[in-house]
């Protein structure tokens, strides 16, 4: 890829594991890969540095815990009567997604589509028709779309969600503005509701918490920089790193834990139930702003 860019574009090319995916670059916004495989975002490397998280180990399944996958149609195991039908998170991370267009858009940034359509694979697992639309813009910030449509005669409930995984220097002092206010539940104490009171939320141990509501925008501070986060749609937004002692679990080279943080628009505990024909969207944009000294 290459090191600068001076006009925006989108090109279908090789990436990780030579699968095909699109390469965005704009002279602002940097270059990110966006994969065939998951749909999944997998790097953005912005001029002031990398924005994603992405293990610096090709020994395993790198794309897995890094990037940014696709959450659909489960968060998690489930939950309610449907709890653990699916495989965690939902199939569409693991499917063979469509690149449908690339190019520029009016505003000179670059642009792509992926779609994932159901198949009779997916519906043996889950027993819906529908179509995913995944649209990633650069330009000098990154906005991620999700569509989802009910192509299906009957009422289709589903979560869904964008697991983003942050690049930070160091997650222990990284801080999370505007949370505070907002209830949550606790992955870690049974999924246990209190209220967020801090100003700045800094997960520095094991962090697994889904806010209720999703704040319309947020901050993340690190020694490096802040990211402007602002998500539409998603009912909820969930903070989440595995703390100290996880990098074997999650195919992390040793201390890797620390340099990441994620940050998930996601609607979660109450489905969407979308009509015969309907349409769904959601939508995740990040900016990239200087430091402020922590
Ligand atoms: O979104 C938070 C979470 O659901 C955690 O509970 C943790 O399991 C994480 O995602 C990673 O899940 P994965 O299935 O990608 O290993």
């Amino acid at each position: 890829m290459p090191q600068s860019h001076t006009i925006a574009g989108a090109d279908v090319g090789t990436g990780l594991a030579g699968r095909p995916c699109v390469r965005l670059t704009h002279p602002a916004g940097g270059a990110a890969e966006f994969h065939a495989h998951g749909g999944q975002l997998l790097t953005w490397r912005h001029p002031a540095g990398d924005v994603l998280f992405l293990s610096a180990r090709t020994d395993a399944h790198q794309e897995r815990h890094g990037g940014i996958p696709v959450i659909f149609p489960q968060f998690g195991k489930g939950f309610g009567p449907t709890a653990g039908s699916l495989p965690q998170h939902g199939f569409a991370r693991d499917q063979e997604w469509v690149v449908r267009s690339q190019g520029t858009d009016d505003a000179g940034r670059a642009t792509a589509t992926l779609s994932l359509e159901s198949t009779a694979e997916t519906r043996r697992l889950w027993p819906h028709d529908f179509i995913i639309e995944l649209t990633a813009t650069l330009g000098e910030g990154l906005t991620l779309t999700m569509q989802v449509s009910n192509r299906g005669t009957a009422p289709m409930p589903f979560s869904a969600g964008l697991h983003t995984y942050y690049r930070v220097s160091d997650v222990r002092t990284a801080q999370i503005e505007g949370l505070q206010g907002l209830r949550f539940r606790d992955n870690l104490k049974d999924w246990a509701e209190s209220t967020e009171t801090a100003p700045e939320l800094i997960a520095d141990g094991e962090t697994d918490r889904v806010y209720l509501g999703s704040p319309l925008r947020l901050r993340l501070h690190d020694a490096a920089r802040c990211l402007r986060i602002e998500n539409h749609g998603f009912a909820n937004v969930v903070v989440w790193n595995p703390g100290p002692g996880s990098d074997a679990k999650y195919d992390f080279a040793p201390g890797e834990w620390t340099q990441f943080v994620c940050i998930e628009p996601a609607t979660v505990f109450n489905p969407v139930v979308l009509a015969a024909g309907a349409t769904w969207r959601g939508e995740q944009a990040v900016a990239v702003d200087a430091a402020r000294v922590l």
